[in-house]
Parts: structure tokens; C-alpha cells; sequence
């Protein structure tokens, strides 16, 4: 059996080189090996996207190279989804997820949904490049408690704040937490929005959006 080194080794230059067989192939050695699912696709899988990144910065990968190693993250994510441990909550909350318009980036809103849903918490999926209106429609018609919006791009994360400010017009932004996340979005600038947090992950939204959803819930003069 291949060594703990080995396997995050081989997934990640899976992964960097786009190959889905051999990530599909790491993946399984990892659940046979007794590896922590979440950690092999947070920490090791965002290691190997982020020398994806280094060799784009550095021309010598382009976007189909870039893509091909998101497909690759993305088959060791269905195969290692099953295994990631999770503490489910007791506290029933709908989120409204998505990634905003004009941006496709969705693999790290797709963690914030697994490890959401996998906590027991009702996701609405959006999609990404998601209308900003839709944030609203949407979060009024399922009643929503949080709205959760992911953007990876800096041209793409004044939506966030368009959408915010839509929830303001329409009289309704005390009814929902907003939560915002993705690789350019700070804390700082999250606040300066008028957003509520930002986790830096989607293992730290599930924590965020439990005390969230208890904040939202006495504010309301909800009891359990
Ligand atoms: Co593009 N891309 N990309 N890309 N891409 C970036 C984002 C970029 C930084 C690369 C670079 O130039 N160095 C850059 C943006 C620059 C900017 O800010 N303006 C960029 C660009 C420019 C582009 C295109 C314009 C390229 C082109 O066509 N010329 C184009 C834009 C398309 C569009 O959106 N309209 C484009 C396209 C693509 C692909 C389609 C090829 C592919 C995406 C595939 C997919 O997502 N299905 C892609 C990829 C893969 C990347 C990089 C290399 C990796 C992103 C990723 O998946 N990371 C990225 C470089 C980078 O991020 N450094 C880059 C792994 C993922 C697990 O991390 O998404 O950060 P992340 O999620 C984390 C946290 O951020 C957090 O939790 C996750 C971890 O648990 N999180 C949340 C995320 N959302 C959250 C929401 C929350 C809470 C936490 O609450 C709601």
C-alpha cells in the first residue's frame, strides 16, 4: 500500500497535470488508506490549484490546462465526498448559495455546499454566474436565513455588494445573514460591504453559519 506521502503526492500531480484517471485512482488509495477526506481536498487539492495558478501567472499554463486540473479536482471531490466528516447540526437553517455573475470559478462554492448539506443545513445551489437578482428572488421565496455568495475574481466581487444593497432596497436585509467568500474577498472588505463574516473555508462556513443562524434566530425572538 502506497505510503500517506505517496498518495498526497500522487493526487496532487494528478491533479496539477489534469489527469482524472490518476486523480480518480489517488482518491481511492486515500479512502482505502484511512486519509482524511476534507483535508485531501482543502489543504492538498488547494496546494496543487495553487501551483496550477503559478504556472498560469507564469504562461506557461493556459485556460484549458487550467481547466483540466479543475476536472481533476472536481473527480477526487465526488470520490472523497462520501468520507468527509462532518458535525451535524441540530439547527434547521436554509441557505441560499451561489457563485455571482459573471464568474464560473465553482469549485470552492461546491465545498461550501458539500460540507453545508453534509451538516445537515438545507442548500439552495444557485449555480454560479448567477443573476445578482436572483440572490433575492430566490432567498424571499424559500424564506431563506442566510445568503451565501462566492466570487474569485476582483471584477466579480462588486456583485456582492449590489446584491447586499438589493436586500437593503427591497426591506428585507435583516431577515437574512449574508456570508461571502472566495480567494480575493477579504475579511475587511467583506465588513466594509455590509456582509455579516466571510469564512475563510467551507469547514469554517459551517461554524459560521450555525452562529449565525442563532444570532438570526434571537433576533427574531425564535426559540428552538
Ligand atoms: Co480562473 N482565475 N479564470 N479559472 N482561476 C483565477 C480566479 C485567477 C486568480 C487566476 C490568475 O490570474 N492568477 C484569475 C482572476 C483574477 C482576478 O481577480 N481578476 C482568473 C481568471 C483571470 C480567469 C479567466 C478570466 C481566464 C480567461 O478566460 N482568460 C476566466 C474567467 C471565467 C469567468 O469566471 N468568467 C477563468 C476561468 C477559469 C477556469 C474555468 C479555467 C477554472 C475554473 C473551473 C471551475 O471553477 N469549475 C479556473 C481556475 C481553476 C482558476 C484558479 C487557478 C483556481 C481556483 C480554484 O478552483 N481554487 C484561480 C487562481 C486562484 O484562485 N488563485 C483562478 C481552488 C478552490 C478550492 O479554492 O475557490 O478559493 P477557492 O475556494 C476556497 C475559499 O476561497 C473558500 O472556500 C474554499 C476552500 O474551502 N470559499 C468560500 C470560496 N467561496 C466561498 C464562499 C463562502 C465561504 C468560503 O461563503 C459563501
Amino acid at each position: 500500500m502506497p505510503t500517506k506521502e505517496e498518495i498526497i503526492n500522487g493526487l496532487k500531480a494528478a491533479i496539477v497535470n489534469g489527469d482524472e484517471e490518476a486523480a480518480a485512482k489517488w482518491a481511492k488509495e486515500a479512502i482505502a488508506a484511512g486519509l482524511d477526506a476534507y483535508e485531501l481536498v482543502t489543504k492538498y487539492g488547494g496546494e496543487a490549484m495553487a501551483i496550477v495558478n503559478q504556472e498560469y501567472e507564469k504562461k506557461r499554463f493556459f485556460v484549458p490546462e487550467v481547466l483540466c486540473a479543475a476536472n481533476a479536482l472536481n473527480v477526487a471531490v465526488d470520490i472523497l465526498t462520501p468520507y468527509m466528516k462532518v458535525d451535524k447540526t441540530t439547527v434547521p437553517a436554509t441557505i441560499v448559495l451561489g457563485v455571482v455573475e459573471g464568474d464560473i470559478h465553482d469549485i470552492g462554492k461546491n465545498l461550501v455546499k458539500i460540507m453545508l448539506s453534509a451538516s445537515g443545513f438545507n442548500v439552495i445551489d444557485l449555480g454560479k454566474d448567477v443573476p445578482l437578482q436572483k440572490f433575492l428572488e430566490k432567498a424571499k421565496e424559500v424564506k431563506a436565513d442566510i445568503v451565501g455568495m462566492s466570487a474569485l475574481m476582483s471584477t466579480t466581487m462588486p456583485g456582492m455588494k449590489k446584491v447586499i444593497n438589493m436586500f437593503q432596497e427591497a426591506g428585507v436585509r435583516n431577515k437574512v445573514k449574508v456570508i461571502v467568500g472566495g480567494g480575493p474577498v477579504t475579511e475587511e472588505w467583506a465588513l466594509s460591504i455590509g456582509a455579516d463574516a466571510r469564512p475563510h473555508d467551507a469547514s469554517a462556513a459551517v461554524g459560521v453559519v450555525k452562529q449565525l443562524v442563532e444570532k438570526l434566530r434571537s433576533e427574531r425572538g425564535e426559540s428552538w
